[in-house]
C-alpha cells in the first residue's frame, strides 16, 4: 500500500521530509501541501512533489479523503491544533517536536489519543533512531554497569534573531531532553539552569550559552551545556559515566587527514547533515505503521513529558541555579 502524505509546514524540515517520503523510501507519496507562505509549498510541490494539491489550510488538508496520513512541520505553535484534528480525524500523524509549545496543550493530545484508544500519533525525536544512540544505549544497557552520570552538549554554530533564551529548552534542549529518558530507561525529577558569562555572538535576547542539570528518578545526573553560537560547527556530544566504564557517543563518520602538519577531522555545520540517516529510519517507521492505520515510535506520552521537563527548565531559567521540581502524572496504558 502507498502511503498517501499531506504535509503542513513546508519550510526547512517539512522540504527536507516532503524530499526522503517522494525520493528516498518507500510507501508513501506526498499528494498535499500546505502551508500559511502559499509560496513555499508551492516551491516544494515544484521541486519535489508535482502532483500534489495544495490546500488553503492544515485543517483542509487533515480533512480531504486524498489523505491517508499527516505530517505536521510547521512552527512549534501551531502544532497542536493540527494533531488535534487529525487525531479527530482518525489518521496517522507524525507531529515534528515540540508536540505542543504548553504542558497543557501536550495533554491535551495525550487526552485526545486516550479517548480513541488508539495510537496515532509519532513524535519527531529521531535520535532514538540514530545508530549511534542505539549502539550508545546498549552499551549502557550491557557494558558500562549502571549509570551514574552523563555529560553532553548540543552546540548549534549560529542562530537567527528570533532565538530567544527560552528557545535553548523547548527547540534545542528537548532533544535530550526526550533521549536521555530513553537511553537510561528513567524520568525526571528535578532540573537547575546555570548561565556562564555570555557569548560574545550571543544576541540580546539570548543568554548564550548555557547548562542544564538534570536530576533522574534513579540518582543519574545530567549536565547539558547548550551553545547555538558556538561558531565552529554542529556538534552533539555525549559521555554515560557507569559504575564500570565511560560510554561515548560515536562521532559521525568523516575521513580523517593528516595535512599541513596536522591531524584534522572535519565537523558538520548542519543539523540536516547530522541526523540525516535518523529522519529516513523514523519516516520509514511512520510510514509502515500509518499503512495500518497507526503510529509506533515516540508517543504523545514521551511529547507530554518532554514538556512538563520544558516547562520546568524555563521556570529554572528564571531562578538562576535553583533546582525546580518535576513531577509527572500516571502514564495512561495506551504507553505502557
Ligand atoms: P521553518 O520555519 O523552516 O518551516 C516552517 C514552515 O511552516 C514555514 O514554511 C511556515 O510558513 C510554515 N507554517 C508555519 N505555521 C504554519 C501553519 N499553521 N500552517 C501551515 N504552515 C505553517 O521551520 P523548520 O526549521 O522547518 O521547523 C519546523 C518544525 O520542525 C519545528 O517544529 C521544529 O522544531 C522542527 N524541527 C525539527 C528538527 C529535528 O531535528 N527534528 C530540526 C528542525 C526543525
Ligand atoms: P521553518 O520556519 O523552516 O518552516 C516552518 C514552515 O511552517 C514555514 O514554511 C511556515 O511558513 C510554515 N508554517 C508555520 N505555521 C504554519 C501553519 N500554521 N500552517 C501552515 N504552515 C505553517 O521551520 P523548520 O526549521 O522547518 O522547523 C519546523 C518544525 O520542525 C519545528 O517544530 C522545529 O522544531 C522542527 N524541527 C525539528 C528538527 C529536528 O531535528 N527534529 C530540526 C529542525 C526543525
Ligand atoms: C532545531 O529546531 C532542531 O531541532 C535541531 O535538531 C537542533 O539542533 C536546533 O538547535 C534546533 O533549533
Amino acid at each position: 500500500m502507498t502511503v498517501r502524505i499531506g504535509i503542513i509546514g513546508t519550510g526547512a524540515i517539512g522540504r527536507d521530509h516532503a524530499r526522503r517520503i517522494n525520493q528516498v523510501l518507500a510507501g508513501g507519496k506526498v499528494v498535499a501541501l500546505t502551508d500559511v507562505n502559499r509560496e513555499s509549498a508551492e516551491a516544494v510541490r515544484a521541486a519535489i512533489a508535482p502532483d500534489a494539491e495544495i490546500f488553503q489550510t492544515g485543517e483542509d488538508l487533515i480533512a480531504s479523503p486524498l489523505v491517508d496520513a499527516v505530517l505536521v512541520t510547521s512552527w512549534g505553535a501551531s502544532h497542536e491544533q493540527y494533531v488535534l484534528a487529525a487525531i479527530a480525524a482518525g489518521k496517522p500523524c507524525f507531529c515534528e517536536k515540540p508536540l505542543a509549545t504548553t504542558a497543557d496543550g501536550a495533554k491535551r493530545i495525550v487526552d485526545a489519543e486516550v479517548a480513541r484508544a488508539k495510537r496515532l500519533v509519532q513524535v519527531g525525536f529521531m535520535r532514538r533512531y540514530d545508530a549511534g544512540y542505539i549502539a550508545l544505549k546498549e552499551a549502557v544497557t550491557s557494558r558500562t554497569g549502571a549509570p551514574i552520570m552523563v555529560h553532553a552538549a548540543h552546540r548549534n554554530p549560529t542562530v537567527p534573531e528570533h532565538y530567544v533564551t527560552p528557545m535553548a529548552i523547548h527547540d534545542t534542549l528537548i532533544h535530550e531532553i526526550d533521549v536521555f529518558r530513553w537511553l537510561l530507561d528513567d524520568d525526571y525529577v528535578s532540573a537547575r539552569v546555570i548561565f556562564p558569562r555570555r557569548a560574545a555572538r550571543s544576541h540580546g535576547k539570548l543568554r548564550d550559552p548555557q547548562v542544564v542539570v538534570l536530576e533522574t528518578a534513579k540518582g543519574v545526573v545530567i549536565d547539558v551545556e547548550i551553545f547555538v553560537n558556538c561558531h565552529y560547527g554542529y556538534d552533539i556530544q555525549c559521555e554515560v559515566v557507569g559504575e564500570d566504564g565511560i560510554a561515548r557517543l560515536p562521532e559521525p563518520m568523516a575521513v580523517q587527514m593528516r595535512l599541513n602538519a596536522s591531524l584534522q577531522n572535519p565537523i558538520l555545520t548542519d543539523w540536516k547533515d547530522r541526523f540525516i540517516a535518523s529522519y529516513d529510519v523514523e519516516l520509514q517507521d511512520f510510514l509502515k505503521a500509518a499503512a495500518q492505520g497507526t503510529a509506533t515510535g515516540p508517543t504523545s506520552w514521551d511529547g507530554y513529558v518532554a514538556a512538563i521537563t520544558s516547562d520546568a527548565c524555563v521556570t529554572a531559567q528564571d531562578r538562576e541555579g535553583e533546582a525546580v521540581a518535576i513531577t509527572l502524572p500516571t502514564r495512561p496504558a495506551l504507553y505502557n
